[in-house]
């Protein structure tokens, strides 16, 4: 494609109620919005980003920067470039991966489009619909956790993941095991314990759960070995993996069993490709992780969870689940438990102009 231009947007969307995971409470979700804009039309992309740098060391207005000063430019400096010469592009860029992400997806969109092919096609994906799971922040306390994990089930979601924290963890999951039985659940700590807690952490292993989800620090990769080796309960890493070269070392060292993969987080979705080829070769299950998307980051996590390596669902639920109003025209639904993997061009979903421009707190086009 022929870059022209690329339009970045700061967006606000209020969530449909607080969501509490161990490092904190979002009301309202802070998203970088990105379009690619080429001689044959726009593409789009998603900018995963936190308002606080409390998941990931990124964050948006950090994002906002980079992209603003640095990736943007750099990208428009070339005259015209496919969606794989991309992250090359932009490799003189140390880190910022979600930022590089959010570019690439609309590079991308914007050549698909083009050329009337689709996402899911591109990536190599062979389902049409993908398993809903839907992820659980931390509740007022375990009457409202079984609550609100009650909802979620009438609503036909396959598997339940909720968010635990220190003196959050044994109770809460005691008490969804007791009210629903053997229901597919997992938990996600997001990197709140030590090694020091691999008792307590054991404790888990009688609730026969899917997986837990990085129990320990980002850069613990042999901690979370030392840990796998002492629990029952699969070790699934989420925050670590923040590269295919990543993922080679966590298998390589026994620090994970199974792989949460987010296009995000590792630099975007031909990168989070690559880490699914490697775990299908390993014998390693994959799911799709979520940061709260978009319709625009929806479509293209649907699209991803539909490789076959993806065997466990994935947090792609409902837009319903977080949004009363998204930015697409068609927002993800549930079906019977699944979502709609997307079929048109591109991204296979429309942005609606009206919701993006009133969800718009900033705004920046940077041209050649
Ligand atoms: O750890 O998976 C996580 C949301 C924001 C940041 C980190 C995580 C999450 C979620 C929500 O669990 C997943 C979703 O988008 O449904
Ligand atoms: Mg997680």
């Amino acid at each position: 494609v022929t870059l022209d231009a690329v339009e970045l947007r700061v967006l606000q969307i209020p969530l449909v109620s607080p969501f509490t995971t161990s490092f904190g409470t979002e009301t309202v979700r802070e998203v970088i919005v990105v379009t690619a804009e080429t001689p044959d039309g726009r593409g789009w992309g998603e900018v995963v980003t936190q308002s606080e740098p409390s998941y990931s060391s990124e964050y948006t207005q950090g994002a906002w920067d980079v992209l603003t000063r640095f990736l943007a430019p750099t990208l428009l400096r070339r005259r015209t470039l496919a969606p794989e010469d991309v992250s090359g592009i932009l490799d003189g860029v140390v880190g910022h991966r979600m930022a590089k992400a959010g570019l690439e997806l609309a590079v991308i969109d914007a050549a698909l489009r083009a050329e009337g092919r689709g996402f899911a096609q591109y990536l190599g994906a062979e389902n049409d619909r993908v398993p809903s799971g839907v992820s659980v922040g931390i509740q007022r306390d375990p009457r409202a956790l079984v609550d609100a994990v009650g909802r979620y089930l009438d609503e036909g979601y396959v598997r339940i993941k909720i968010k635990i924290k220190p003196g959050r963890d044994v109770d809460d999951t005691a008490a969804v095991r007791a009210a629903f039985g053997g229901i597919p659940l997992q938990v996600d700590a997001n990197s709140a314990y030590t090694l020091q807690d691999a008792e307590l952490l054991a404790e888990l292993d009688r609730f026969d759960l899917l997986l837990i989800e990085q129990p320990l620090q980002e850069d613990d990769l042999v901690d979370h070995a030392t840990l796998a080796k002492r629990l029952s309960t699969p070790v699934c890493l989420d925050e670590s993996i923040v590269s295919d070269k990543a993922a080679a070392d966590a298998l390589a060292l026994g620090s994970a069993a199974i792989l949460n993969i987010k296009a995000g987080r590792v630099g975007g979705y031909l990168e989070a490709v690559a880490i699914h080829d490697r775990a299908v070769a390993a014998g390693i299950p994959v799911w799709c992780g979520g940061m709260l998307e978009t319709g625009i980051g929806r479509a293209a996590n649907a699209a991803l969870a539909a490789l076959p390596g993806f065997t466990l669902p994935g947090d792609i639920s409902a837009s319903a689940r977080f949004y009363d109003r998204d930015i697409v025209t068609e927002p993800a639904v549930l079906e019977d438990g699944h979502v709609r993997v997307p079929t048109g061009a591109g991204l296979g979903v429309e942005v609606d102009a009206a919701a993006l421009e009133a969800f718009t707190v900033r705004r920046e086009r940077i041209t050649r």
